[in-house]
């Protein structure tokens, strides 16, 4: 057979493809030289058949992505039972948490509750003391909404200084999922509770049915608001180890509140003051007091990319910052980013907005020159409250708090691409 000797070889057709592309972004993206045999050789998964369907009936990522896992800081805690592993936040986008790498926080270990095991009692302060089983809760009217649910203790290490070289180690202590529950106030109004004024000054105490039982008290009119009795996470049932079959959901307070496998609600006239909520998650403050509560985790953000486990792998050029931003007072309305350390801000564009008390996504898509980058980002929510800089929380709270750190993150980019946690003044 003889070779049109016109017709464009294969080379050329990709660089002209490429060229004829949207602007820089292909254009580099097509910049091997020579012929690249993953094009024009036929390579083995297309050489044979691939798994069939039965191969994986509940089916995990890749083995490529293998890195995207939980992980936890041996140092932090004396053992794994009353422990704390971390969200890969680094290498995610969007902004809901697959389940099987949402970070878990346990006092006493995961427990394995089965359904048919399981009863809700509330009792104290109501007409009428109830028990549920499982199956009644699925008979009340549902409602689905996502949330954040951040530990207090995410970002508790950098008090004193950059501590941890990673997104997922400094901010991985949260995560963001679609629940279907039913609310408290529907349960609390069965047990004979309603709206009315004379409940305004009590409070609900919950509690698990782990051996730590994870006690909390929450005032009246956040459990009437919007918390939630959950039984469905993204989707599918609780994991073991997020409080199957049952957990509690508390909308933009603190993730202790988040009871899971939740066995007890009891109706009283004041905070019980557990252990959870006077030894544990409360604010030492710069002249030695402590506050009594913090609930409300306020407005934070972070870079997630690139930053210590998510390096800039290419060239100058055409880059895409992103992270994530939340607030537990409501909604996040605008994210800034930094490159100087804070000295001059760009306004990062919120992929989605409309999340109260959840998760949003952002990206700046930028160029990078190979410059060194101060890169920081910074959240504004519905109040007009400002993401503080580590300076000002310094200030009020001193250097020997651990939780409710909601500062302004750094990552020092480098030349290489490579990131690093740093501290700026
Ligand atoms: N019953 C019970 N509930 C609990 C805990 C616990 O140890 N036992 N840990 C709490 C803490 S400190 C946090 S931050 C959240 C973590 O939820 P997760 O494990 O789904 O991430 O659960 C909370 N609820
Ligand atoms: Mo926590």
């Amino acid at each position: 057979m003889s070779k049109d000797t016109n017709a464009p070889s294969r080379r050329q057709f990709l660089t002209s493809a490429a060229a004829l592309g949207a602007g820089a972004v292909a254009a580099s993206a097509a910049r091997a030289a020579g012929p690249d045999p993953l094009i024009t050789e036929v390579q083995p998964w297309a050489s044979g058949f691939g798994d069939g369907v039965d191969v994986t009936p509940y089916g995990l990522p890749i083995r490529f992505e293998g890195d995207v896992i939980r992980r936890n800081v041996e140092w932090l805690t004396a053992d794994t039972i009353s422990s704390i592993n971390f969200t890969p936040i680094h290498a995610l986008d969007g902004t809901i948490t697959p389940t099987g790498c949402a970070f878990e926080r346990h006092h006493s270990g995961a427990i394995e509750l089965a359904k048919d095991d399981y009863r809700l009692m509330i009792n104290g302060l109501v007409d009428q003391p109830l028990v549920f089983t499982y199956e009644d809760l699925e008979r009340f009217p549902r409602e689905q909404h996502v949330y954040f649910c951040e530990c207090a203790a995410n970002t508790g290490m950098e008090w004193a200084g950059a501590q941890l070289n990673g997104a997922q180690f400094t901010h991985g202590m949260i995560h963001n999922m679609e629940y279907t529950g039913v609310p408290l106030r529907t349960l609390l109004a069965e047990a004979g509770l309603d709206a009315a004024g004379e409940l305004k000054d009590k409070w609900v105490y919950v509690e698990g049915a782990d051996a730590s039982s994870n006690g909390r008290s929450i005032p009246m009119e956040k459990a009437m608001d919007d918390v939630l009795v959950a039984f469905k996470a993204n989707g599918e049932a609780l994991r073991k180890e997020h409080g199957y079959p049952v957990r509690l959901v508390v909308p933009g307070w603190e993730g202790n509140m988040w009871v899971k496998w939740l066995r007890r609600i009891e109706v009283t006239n004041a905070a019980v003051e557990s252990r959870e909520e006077t030894s544990k998650y409360t604010d030492t403050l710069a002249d030695g007091t402590s506050r009594k509560w913090t609930w409300v985790m306020d407005a934070k953000s972070v870079v997630t990319s690139p930053s210590p486990q998510s390096p800039i792998k290419h060239g100058p050029g055409p880059l895409v910052i992103t992270g994530m931003a939340w607030s537990g007072h409501g909604k996040v309305t605008r994210v800034d980013v930094s490159k100087d350390g804070g000295m001059t801000w760009e306004t990062a564009r919120i992929a989605q907005d409309g999340a109260n008390k959840a998760l949003v996504r952002f990206y700046l898509d930028t160029t990078w020159d190979g410059e060194d980058w101060l890169l920081q980002s910074r959240a504004i929510d519905d109040t007009g409250y400002v993401q503080p800089t580590k300076a000002q929380l310094r200030e009020v709270r001193g250097e020997n708090s651990i939780y409710h750190n909601n500062c302004i993150q750094t990552w020092h980019v480098k030349a290489n691409g490579e990131a690093e946690n740093v501290e700026v003044s």
